[in-house]
């Protein structure tokens, strides 16, 4: 056994609990940690950071083989088969694409162990050179696992692209990484195609489906994933194990400004997140079943589904297009992945949860009369008794309600959800109340960012509390340090503020070729501690659950010296109804800020409409002086209210018609400002406005 790896198994038992003098269960305890001075806190149950939860095995090929060999007999990953794929044809002339799928295929742990081992050893039969990458740029599914797997057992390290990058994106990763093997679907081989003049490196496509589209370049081979696997079981090669310092995946983000950045991940990092993670699922167990539908290229999903494969867990795939029987691409009638499924565990972004939240509101509503009104008291009754504490919630008014009210909603999911993890942005309280009474079941919420490996926080399953990111995982320590420049300091009171800085063996090595910025974010102490600097500023609670307050980034520095949270500002005057979205722009050689406001059609030209006021057309309407001024004047409603100081209310604002989407490239997939693209593009304007208020 390696000297440095230390094996934990924790059992949960939710009955040791610390408690401070209010009777507050204590999640997170001050710890003493060297590097920069600050306020550190650790997960109460660990008084150092854990590394592997399984004794003897400190890589992900190990941990593979392990379970493969345990749980031999299981069911393992599951598919479903498309039956029929069929285009409708709306009354307005749209058409989309319908699928019915049939039930779920399995194939058991020894089998996917059979598969991989054939896989890794047709990639090498094809010619690709262990110390060559391979990428896999592909939606979430069972092959993207197996290539995953087949990649760790050869010591291959695997570039993850998400399949929704665009061009430019997609050349700068693959060209950095010098990829020489990609393994895709049909749908991202077209892409690979339309750029195969800018690919020097790529000499191998794999392609999942069995269709191969016919335009495919003559610059490299493509062969399919299901010849790979064939070739590879007729002429087996040994494995080639990596060590726990090996980097096993390159994982590309997309960051809200320039080209996306190269995170390198050790298998020790990636096992060291999972064996945290493996601490926070209440219960977890071999009959646990799991929704597999985010993308496998966002860390989140990637760590979930090694937890599962650990575990002995099935994995079910399925996407976001058909999770539901009410989905957009399931064909009426038939049913949608999690009906299919009835998993037990699933996770989750908070865009997906606010979707189900939205889906069934709409559905109450629109069947009015009593069940509504047997829905509304159900729903307020639960929500006064969740709020004072969630274990003390158990009782036979909640067995009542759910038999009368909540069973049907808890279908939409498949029936049996007990357990969802949200991660990737903060969950709204509503939201997350919401899932809390409908579905029954508690939300385990996450912080960490790709470069900790997801490794940070996670709200434990029995606390209620809304709006916090809970505490740090055993994975890791979390310090604020002070930021004095941002007026956020750790001797702030009533809490502790400052920079969150994340440190433990989750976090990466760095940024793939790229000294400068690793340099920039990621140091290393004198006890060998490597931190992450997130750049997001958080507080602490007394019970050592951290909340997520601000962005460095998004604060800027008047002339006369006081401080603008351009987040916070927009969250505040977004409320106001004529607001679609809004950017707020300030800088340090002016004592005011201005804002760019995309209007909102509908109520401004509900508004016009109102006083009479003619227009041609909406851009028309946004440019005249009367409709800016309405607009401003609501602005500094909701400033009021929500008393922003006068040098955050925006100075002046220039009215948009045209919405801001991630087509055109100013917000991100996630919705996120993309404040400098933004900037660039509105330069004229902003510099304009600044100037005539001199
Ligand atoms: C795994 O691959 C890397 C990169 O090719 C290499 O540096 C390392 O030595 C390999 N590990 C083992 C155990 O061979
Ligand atoms: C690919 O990378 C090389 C250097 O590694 C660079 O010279 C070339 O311009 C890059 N090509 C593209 C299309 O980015
Ligand atoms: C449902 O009705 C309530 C008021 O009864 C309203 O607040 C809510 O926005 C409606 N939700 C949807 C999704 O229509
Ligand atoms: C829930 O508790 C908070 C404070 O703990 C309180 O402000 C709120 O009104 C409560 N909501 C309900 C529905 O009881
Ligand atoms: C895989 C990896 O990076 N492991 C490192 C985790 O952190 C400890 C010290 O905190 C190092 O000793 C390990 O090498």
């Amino acid at each position: 056994m390696t000297p440095y790896i230390v094996g934990v198994v924790v059992p949960l038992v939710v009955t040791l609990i610390l408690r401070n003098s209010k009777g507050e269960k204590k999640r997170g305890l001050p710890v003493d940690v060297g590097g920069e001075p600050g306020n550190a806190i650790r997960n109460r149950r660990f008084t150092y950071t854990v590394q592997t939860a399984w004794e003897g095995i400190s890589t992900l090929a190990e941990l593979f083989e392990q379970s493969c060999k345990k749980y031999h007999d299981k069911c393992f990953l599951g598919t479903r088969k498309l039956i029929s794929r069929d285009v409708e044809v709306t009354e307005d002339g749209r058409s989309f694409e319908k699928l019915h799928l049939g039930e779920y295929e399995w194939l058991t742990y020894g089998k996917t162990f059979e598969a991989v081992c054939n896989f890794a050893s047709g990639l090498a039969q094809l010619g690709h050179n262990k110390e060559e990458r391979v990428a896999i740029f592909a939606d979430t599914r069972e092959e993207w696992f197996l290539a995953l797997q087949s990649c760790f057992r050869r010591n291959v390290t695997v570039v993850t692209i998400y399949s929704s990058l665009g061009e430019e994106a997609l050349c700068h990763s693959l060209n950095e990484t010098e990829v020489t093997t990609v393994i895709c679907g049909q749908k991202e081989l077209k892409k690979l195609v339309e750029i195969s003049g800018q690919l020097d490196t790529v000499k191998r496509v794999i392609c999942m489906d069995d269709e191969i589209p016919s335009a495919a370049s003559s610059t490299w081979s493509i062969t399919l994933f299901a010849d790979v696997e064939r070739l590879g079981r007729e002429n087996p090669v040994d494995a080639d194990l990596p060590l726990p310092a090996d980097v096993a995946v390159i994982m590309y983000t997309s960051g809200s400004t320039g080209l996306p950045k190269g995170v390198m991940m050790t298998h020790g990092n990636i096992l060291a997140t999972i064996s945290a993670v493996m601490t926070i699922v209440p219960d977890l167990k071999s009959n646990d079943v799991y929704l597999a539908y985010l993308p496998l290229a966002h860390i989140l999903e990637l760590a979930a589904e090694n937890v599962m494969a650990a575990v002995g867990s099935a994995i079910g795939y399925g996407s976001p297009l058909t999770l539901t029987d009410t989905s957009n691409k399931i064909k009426k009638g038939t049913k949608g992945d999690a009906t299919a499924l009835s998993p037990t565990l699933m996770t989750a972004v908070p865009a997906i949860l606010d979707r189900v939240r939205d889906g069934v509101l709409k559905k109450v509503n629109s069947t009015g009369g009593l069940s509504k009104r047997l829905f509304d008291l159900a729903y307020s009754r639960r929500l006064s008794a969740v709020n004072g504490s969630w274990l003390g919630a158990w009782g036979l008014e909640r067995i009542l309600w759910n038999f009368l009210v909540f069973k049907k909603v808890r279908a939409i999911l498949g029936g049996h959800i007990r357990f969802l993890l949200s991660g990737g942005a903060p969950l709204s309280g509503d939201t997350q109340r919401f899932i809390n009474i409908c579905l029954g079941v508690s939300i385990g919420q996450g912080y960490g960012l790709t470069e900790t490996c997801a490794g940070g926080t996670f709200s434990e399953f029995d606390d209620t509390s809304v709006g916090r990111v809970g505490a740090p995982l055993p994975c890791s320590f979390i310090k604020l340090i002070d930021w004095p420049e941002g007026g956020y300091l750790i001797s702030d009171t009533p809490l502790p503020r400052g920079e969150i800085v994340i440190g433990g063996p989750n976090v990466t090595l760095g940024y793939f070729k790229n000294e400068e910025k690793t340099r920039e974010s990621y140091k290393v102490d004198e006890r060998g501690t490597r931190w992450f600097y997130t750049g997001d500023i958080g507080q602490f609670h007394p019970d050592g659950c951290l909340e997520i307050i601000d962005r460095k980034k998004d604060i800027v520095k008047l002339q006369h010296g006081e401080y603008v949270s351009l987040g916070k500002v927009e969250a505040v005057l977004s409320v106001s109804p004529y607001v679609d979205n809004i950017m707020l722009h300030a800088d340090p050689f002016h004592s005011y800020c201005v804002a760019l406001v995309v209007a909102s059609q509908s109520t401004v030209e509900d508004w016009a409409l109102k006083r009479g006021i003619a227009f041609t057309d909406f851009a028309d309407l946004c440019e005249k002086e009367e409709t800016i001024k309405e607009v401003q004047t609501s602005l500094v409603k909701e400033a009021k209210k929500a008393r922003l100081e006068k040098f955050e209310i925006p100075a002046k604002i220039k009215l948009l018609s045209t919405p801001w989407t991630p087509e055109s490239g100013l917000v991100t997939a996630a919705l996120k400002l993309k404040r400098d693209v933004i900037r660039k593009a509105f330069s004229e304007d902003l510099a304009r406005y600044l100037s005539v208020l001199l």
